[in-house]
């Protein structure tokens, strides 16, 4: 398989058994009559059941002679349906599938309460039947506990994308809006499969020039042909936009020509998409205009722009992804400082959009400390699909298992158990408005993702953001099972592979707390050396803080202080040497090359050992995969066998480059435990990539 399917193969369901129990138990399907949605619903069962069962779907009416599939609308049922189900507790978009015994007939229905509900509930159904489930008495309530489920495309109006590893934007703007790529269909099933009801098409760096008619009337075809699959589209906005494309002298957001060119925007792109879900905007950050650039506030910002979108029920996302050149000192504190003081004073159609971690997607970081610190106002989690600094689209790393892990984690900002998915979903502050994004990771290639691993990650995704509270490993265990094969072993082996592979990152990239250590700009590969561009903060010296005496980042009282944004349970925790847990240590903490880690080793021993653990856990993987070869197919087998060569390739450079130069500061010898570097320290600095992929133009 080349890969192009996803997770939605529809091959013959392999298992004989299985087959005949299916086709059995769904000999016809009723469907209620309906609208554009009902119809991806029936295309989605003629190619889903037709594939997965190896026969023509057959539409009957309700009830029908055999056992049958029932598609409809809770209000729409015949009453003796409605008396065996309870719809009270399902929100809009969410589903029931039940298994109703009825005189003597067996039937399965998908009900809810919109169409939106029937179509996610279809895509759920289709993901049994390739699990091999069974349907026997089958009773599965689900709705989303997230709003806003969206993906962030950071695509360049010429295709490029920033950030992106697998080839270029999907967006074809030149032949829009005449010519539908067969594409823009499969990307809005898949992205309905897994429950992602929105995306902002364009890159937060953002080009006023989207916001034009000539662009707008593009942007029309693709929420067209996204609308029956329940995904509403974003566009960035530019700030400055009402002087770009606007011919006004200002952007100030109280100016009033200002104010009104940003209502006359939104009544014109309402007036052709009317289901637009709102603008995302990175504003006063990493050179973006904003309102700073008139001595106003990210908050008069924000609301002008919420008040123009207010009559459509439209949102705007702002981004705390901010940190200024005037407060080098440390960079993790900026957005706290700029946003939390404002918490509760931002319009109710307003999300404010935080990273994950309070630097920028690492390999690890804690949770990010806004999160909990403004109960009065919704933040929207930001997680990077796309691997900026994770080995890009060569690694395999499965990212769920590092998006599971800032989730489950606990703010303790009221007590005990205060998850930050308990944030996110609002249960903990009922917040009206939700929602988590995530940093596409989608192009051009065949298989969407470059990496076919790369394709676990937007599903696994998707399905934190419809349950945050879902675990990695049983999203794991799906997506192997619908993308590869239900083979136990196989399953068995591959599932632990995944689940390991975020910790070998960590390990050969950035362990025991160290973080930014990538080379400049294109961020491929180590460069830890890297301390001449202008501002601090650009340099990985200013992360690692390495000298004679020690290294890490002190956020403690007589560092920084970072630690104080967060809860005192918290801050605690990890201010203590004691109780820091030591994936953290140097995120928090300053220390001597010879401090003793748990294990008794010396923390300079201790790197080296994590490193080296990291290329083992790499080997480990390759091996796991060429046992695989009985399971899978050729094509698919090949591509990751030759991209973890690259891995294992590129884990002994982070870990020899990274051994080597923290030794000219340690002055040890290496622990007796690590492999000896390939080359000389001098040879990994000489490296440069000025076409690394994905690079951002004009940008440090
Ligand atoms: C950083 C990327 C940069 C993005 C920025 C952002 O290096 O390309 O523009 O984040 O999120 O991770 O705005």
């Amino acid at each position: 398989s080349n890969g192009y399917e996803l997770w939605l193969n529809y091959d013959k369901i392999s298992d004989d058994t299985v087959l005949k129990t299916y086709r059995n138990q769904l000999q016809s399907v009723f469907m209620e009559e309906g609208g554009a949605t009902m119809e991806a619903i029936m295309m989605e069962l003629e190619m889903g059941l037709g594939g997965l069962l190896d026969r023509e779907i057959r539409f009957d009416s309700l009830p029908s002679s055999g056992n049958q599939l029932v598609v409809s609308k809770y209000g729409s049922l015949p009453k003796d349906f409605k008396e065996d189900i309870n719809i009270d507790y399902l929100n809009s978009e969410g589903y029931i599938i039940k298994h109703i015994k009825k005189s003597g007939r067996g039937y399965l229905v998908i009900t809810g309460k919109e169409d939106i509900g029937l179509l996610y509930g279809t895509f759920h159904l289709l993901r049994i039947l390739k699990m091999h489930q069974t349907l026997e008495g089958l009773n599965l309530e689900e709705s989303p506990k997230v709003d806003i489920r969206m993906l962030n495309h950071w695509d360049n109006l010429d295709r490029t994308i920033e950030r992106g590893y697998s080839g270029f934007s999907i967006w074809n703007w030149q032949t829009l809006p005449d010519y539908i790529d067969q594409r823009y269909i499969d990307y809005a099933r898949a992205n309905a499969s897994i429950g992602i009801n929105a995306t902002a098409l364009t890159n937060v760096n953002a080009n006023a020039l989207i916001l034009t008619p000539q662009y707008l009337e593009k942007v029309q075809a693709l929420a067209e042909v996204f609308r029956p699959y329940g995904l509403k589209v974003y566009l960035t906005a530019r700030f400055s936009a009402p002087m770009e494309i606007g011919g006004l002298e200002t952007a100030d957001p109280l100016d009033q020509e200002v104010i009104q060119w940003w209502k006359n925007k939104a009544a014109e792109i309402y007036k052709s998409i009317p289901d637009f879900g709102g603008f995302l905007v990175k504003a006063n950050s990493e050179g973006q205009p904003g309102p700073q650039n008139y001595g106003r506030t990210h908050l008069d910002g924000t609301n002008m722009l919420a008040d123009a979108l207010t009559p459509y029920k439209g949102n705007v996302i702002w981004r705390a992804f901010v940190y200024s050149e005037h407060d080098a000192e440390d960079r993790a504190k900026q957005a706290y400082s700029e946003f939390v003081p404002d918490d509760g004073k931002y319009r109710d159609n307003v999300l404010i959009q935080v990273k994950n971690g309070p630097i920028d997607f690492q390999p690890r970081e804690p949770f990010h400390p806004m999160f909990g610190a403004m109960p009065n106002t919704p933040l929207m989690m930001e997680f990077q699909i796309t691997k900026e600094y994770l080995g890009f689209a060569t690694h395999l790393v499965y990212l769920p298992k590092l998006f599971e892990e800032v989730l489950q984690s606990d703010t303790y900002q009221k007590g005990k158990g205060s998850t930050v998915a308990k944030m996110v979903d609002g249960s903990l502050n009922t917040k009206k408005l939700t929602g988590m994004a995530g940093v596409s990771n989608i192009g051009t290639d065949t298989n969407w993702t470059g990496h076919p691993f790369g394709q676990a990650d937007w599903y696994g995704f998707g399905r934190l953001a419809w349950d945050p509270s879902m675990n990695s490993e049983a999203i794991a265990d799906e997506w192997l099972r619908t993308t590869f094969s239900n083979d136990e072993e196989f399953i068995k082996s591959v599932k632990k592979m995944m689940l390991e592979s975020r910790e070998a990152v960590v390990n050969y990239m950035n362990p025991l707390g160290l973080h930014h250590i990538f080379d400049t700009s294109h961020h491929y590969g180590p460069g830890p050396w890297v301390g001449n561009l202008s501002r601090p903060e650009w340099n990985p010296v200013y992360y690692h803080k390495a000298d004679e005496d020690g290294i890490g980042f002190d956020r403690t009282k007589t560092g920084s202080n970072a630690l104080s944004q967060y809860a005192p349970a918290f801050e605690e925790k990890f201010g203590n040497l004691e109780t820091c847990p030591e994936e953290y240590l140097l995120w928090f903490h300053h220390l001597p090359w010879d401090y003793q880690l748990k294990s008794g080793r010396t923390l300079w021993d201790g790197l080296g050992i994590k490193y080296q653990q990291g290329v083992d856990q790499v080997k480990q993987m390759i091996n796991t995969w060429e046992n695989m070869k009985p399971y899978v197919d050729e094509y698919r087998h090949n591509q990751v066998r030759m991209l973890l060569g690259i891995q294992l390739k590129e884990a002994k450079w982070w870990r020899d480059a990274c051994m080597l130069y923290f030794q000219t500061f340690s002055k040890m010898d290496f622990p007796k435990e690590m492999e000896s570097p390939e080359n000389t320290l001098e040879y990994y600095k000489s490296l440069k990539f000025p076409y690394a992929p994905g690079i951002r133009p004009q940008w440090d």
